[in-house]
This record gives C-alpha cells, sequence and structure tokens, in this order.
C-alpha cells in the first residue's frame, strides 16, 4: 500500500485549503470558548473566532509560546475537560517545571494515523518489525510512536533507551526491519554494531531519526554503515509529538500532515517570508481536542518548499529543520535551555549565579554537558569531602530538572569570564552530526 490515509495525502489543494478553513475555525472557536487564557489573548487582539473567514485571517490571532504553558502549569491551556483527557505528556520547559500537553482518546487515534502515514509513506507496512530505541514515559518519542506502529499494524518492540549490545540482539533476534532513534545515538549503535561484527547479521531497511538536528552528511554516513534508509522526522509535543513532518521515499523536505496543522514560516518581524527563505516554523493545530495550539513559535528554523512532490502527496513541503531562533539546547534528545540551568543554580546557595555550559561530544558520538560554576567563598571549607558533596547536591538536582545527567565543575569565584553584554553561557564543541 502506498497511503494510509489517501484522501487527506492527496487531496486537491482546492479542497484542502477549504478543510483547513473549516477546522481553523474550529479550533479558533475551541479555544476561545474553553481556554480563559486564549479568551484574554483574543479579546487583547481584538479577534473573535467569527474574524475568521479566511485562511490568512490565522494572522489575526495571537501568537503562542512556550512561556504561555508554563505559566499555565500544568493543564491550564487544554481545552478539554480534565476528565475527556486520556493521557498526558510533558518536554523540557524554559525554566522549573515541564511543559504538559494532553490527549483525548480521539487526538491519539489521530496522532496514531499520522505515525501510520508516515510509516507506510517511507515503505513500511504490516509485516515490518519496528524497535523504539526512544524514551518511554513521558516523552512523545515513546508511547506516541508505539501507538501508530500498532495502528498500522507492524510489529512494535518496544526497546526504549539503554544497553546498546542488548539492542543489538533484539534487532537480530526479532528480525527487526526498521529502528526509530535519535541520528546521535544510531552513531552508537553503528559503532558497537561494528566492534561485535553484527553489521552482517541485521536486517534493518529503514531508520527513523527524530528528536534532534541532523545533516545530509550524517544520512550519509549512517546510511552506508547501518545498510539501510535514513528517513527525517519531526514533531514537537505540543504538536502531538513524533509525525508532525516526515520525509517521504524522495528524502528531499519533509511532509507536514497540512490537513491537521497549518504552517506558517515567519521572518523575525512576524511577516511571512517567500518559499525557499529561512525563518521560523508557526503552527496551528487543526484538529486537537485536547491541548489545541494557536500559532505556536516552535523556535525551529525552516525553510518553504514548494509542495509538488513527486511521492504524489500535496501536503505543505518544508526542509529539514536548520537550528534553533532561541537558545535551547538538544542534548542526547533532550531538550535543555539555559534558563532552566539557571534556575536550578540560583536556587542553591553554594554557588554563585554564573555558569558556562560546555557540550562536548564523547567517543561514542554522545553528548556530554559540562556545567562550570563558581564555588561561593564562605562554601569553601578546605576539606574536599565538603566540595564533592555541593559538586554531587547541583549535579542531583540539575537530574531532577533536566532528566539528564551532567558533569559539574565546581570552579573558585571570578574565574567565568563577566561580559559587559549578554553573558556567553554555551560553548558547544560538538561537531556537526
Ligand atoms: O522531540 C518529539 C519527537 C520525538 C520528534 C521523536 C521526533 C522523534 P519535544 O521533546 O517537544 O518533542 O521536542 C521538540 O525537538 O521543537 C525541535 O527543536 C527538536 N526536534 C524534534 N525533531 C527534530 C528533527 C520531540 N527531526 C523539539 N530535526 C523541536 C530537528 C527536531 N529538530
Amino acid at each position: 500500500m502506498k497511503y494510509w490515509q489517501p484522501k487527506y495525502e492527496t487531496m486537491n489543494p482546492e479542497e484542502l485549503k477549504r478543510l483547513q478553513l473549516k477546522r481553523l475555525q474550529n479550533s479558533a472557536k475551541l479555544v476561545y470558548d474553553n481556554v480563559p487564557f486564549y479568551r484574554q489573548k483574543f479579546k487583547e487582539a481584538g479577534v473573535t473566532p467569527d474574524d475568521i473567514k479566511t485562511l490568512e485571517d490565522v494572522r489575526k490571532l495571537p501568537f503562542t509560546r512556550k512561556t504561555d504553558l508554563r505559566d499555565n502549569y500544568p493543564f491550564g491551556l487544554f481545552a478539554a475537560k480534565k476528565e475527556d483527557i486520556v493521557r498526558i505528556h510533558a518536554s523540557s520547559g524554559t525554566s522549573g517545571k515541564p511543559t504538559v500537553v494532553g490527549y483525548t482518546a480521539k487526538d491519539i487515534e489521530t496522532w496514531s494515523d499520522l505515525i501510520a502515514r508516515s510509516l507506510t509513506m517511507i515503505g513500511l507496512s504490516k509485516g515490518d518489525v519496528i524497535q523504539n530505541s526512544m524514551n518511554y514515559g513521558l516523552f512523545t518519542g515513546g508511547l506516541g510512536f508505539h501507538y501508530g506502529v500498532e495502528r498500522m499494524g507492524a510489529m512494535i518492540v518496544p526497546a526504549a533507551t539503554g544497553n546498546t549490545a542488548r539492542q543489538l540482539e533484539m534487532m537480530i533476534d526479532f528480525g527487526v526491519t526498521a529502528v526509530h532513534c535519535t541520528p546521535s545515538y544510531a552513531f552508537y549503535l553503528a559503532e558497537t554494531a561494528e566492534e561485535l561484527d553484527l553489521i552482517d547479521k541485521l536486517s534493518l531497511k529503514a531508520a527513523i531519526f527524530g528528536g534532534e538536528p541532523w545533516s545530509e552528511n550524517t544520512r550519509k554516513q549512517l546510511e552506508k554503515r547501518l545498510n539501510l534508509k535514513a528517513y527525517d522526522c519531526y514533531g514537537l509535543s505540543e504538536m502531538f509529538g513524533p509525525g508532525v513532518g516526515f520525509e517521504c521515499q524522495e528524502q528531499n523536505g519533509l511532509h507536514i500532515w497540512s490537513d491537521n496543522f497549518l504552517v506558517e514560516v515567519l521572518d523575525e518581524n512576524g511577516e511571512q517570508v517567500s518559499e525557499g527563505e529561512k525563518g521560523e516554523l508557526v503552527l496551528t493545530s487543526l484538529s486537537k481536542e485536547g491541548f489545541c495550539n494557536i500559532r505556536y513559535r516552535t523556535g525551529d528554523m525552516t525553510k518553504l518548499l514548494e509542495s509538488e512532490c513527486d511521492c504524489g502527496r500535496t501536503t505543505t513541503r518544508i526542509s529539514r529543520l536548520l537550528g534553533r531562533a532561541d537558545d535551547m539546547l538538544i542534548v542526547r534528545g533532550i531538550n535543555v535551555f539555559p534558563s532552566q540551568i539557571q534556575d536550578v543554580i540560583s536556587r542553591i546557595p553554594q554557588v554563585g549565579e554564573h555558569f558556562q555550559l560546555i557540550l562536548d561530544r564523547n567517543k561514542h558520538m554522545l553528548d556530554e554537558l559540562t556545567i562550570e560554576v563558581e564555588l561561593e567563598e564562605n562554601a569553601f571549607t578546605g576539606d574536599l569531602k565538603d566540595l564533592k558533596a555541593v559538586q554531587n547536591h547541583v549535579q542531583h538536582e540539575l537530574k531532577s530538572v533536566l532528566n539528564i545527567r551532567t558533569n559539574v565543575e565546581l570552579l573558585e569565584k571570578g574565574s567565568i569570564e563577566r561580559t559587559a553584554g549578554k553573558a556567553k553561557r554555551v560553548i558547544d564543541r560538538r561537531p556537526e552530526i
């Protein structure tokens, strides 16, 4: 089978626009009627859902940002009643608390279909065995993807993360034909498979990489080393999760499932850029019930491509993601905001406010995040045991907020360079992947 939902995937452009408008009107009404935050924002902008008469009218609506999720933590932006929410997921917030999103039963169905569409698009089907080597839990890459595989009827191996030798063993023993993981983890898989001389025993035909940026060069390397075709999968928890945009077999840009998301690519003044120009991706949910997001500033940079594609799909297309408009970092697939680190550090009296983040890739191509902080003078007792205790405490606090292990280095007060302007908090020494 070539398409999962041909009606939507190949809809003629005029009909698609009509559907998008109808759904945009529904989304605007849904949030206006059910979410006080949106009602207030609409009022401030002087609009009501009745003002949406054409697709271009989306520009009358106010933007939503990640900080709005934080300010309404945890469920303040949900558009459905709490008893109709059947699942939540979360991602990193900009400080302290994560951003929480909710799904109704229908949302889970819609999302699963989008993933089933995406997998069908790259030639996978019922007979395939798909290993999901993404973190299960609040991260959408685990369960979200999992349900999509089941929806399509393929066999899912819910391997989750960790224990690379065992991941490979599962791939061999279960006849795995496709794997879903972050591109940086794929390097580790490839390296381990090469070391253990297992490459020839693998029967992978496809890899689905997402959750973090990667490049054409990485595609070439990993396709060769693992002997498969690699496809880009884009998504964010605020818009379901994985499966918002996906590459087809042309491997040339991502199809955004336009019956579910309205795409804008905007310059720094909020104006639509022309085709082929770089701008920030702004998305509006057209089909969500639980958490319906209007003009969400994703912070991801991309380019709009011509919709026509040899695969026959008529969706909006974008280039692979080209970095961030803000200072968000992605470390081992997890989003990290320097403001989260600042928040943690500011709550620990033994260390000062100045800090620096250093990002490296270790020999397995995995990210290592080191945080340099200055020890307050009165915290320096001269006893090494005390130093170790402070270091462990900072590390522990960071782990509980960021969900990743970090290396904390304590420095003498004054050693981090002070600047008059914006502090240079991040030193990213990672080679591009
Ligand atoms: O990372 C959802 C996901 C899971 C996508 C698995 C693909 C596969 P969040 O934790 O909310 O959700 O992080 C979303 O990750 O705004 C991008 O900055 C980045 N990102 C995700 N996929 C890609 C990609 C998931 N293919 C944030 N290329 C997004 C570049 C990506 N960046």
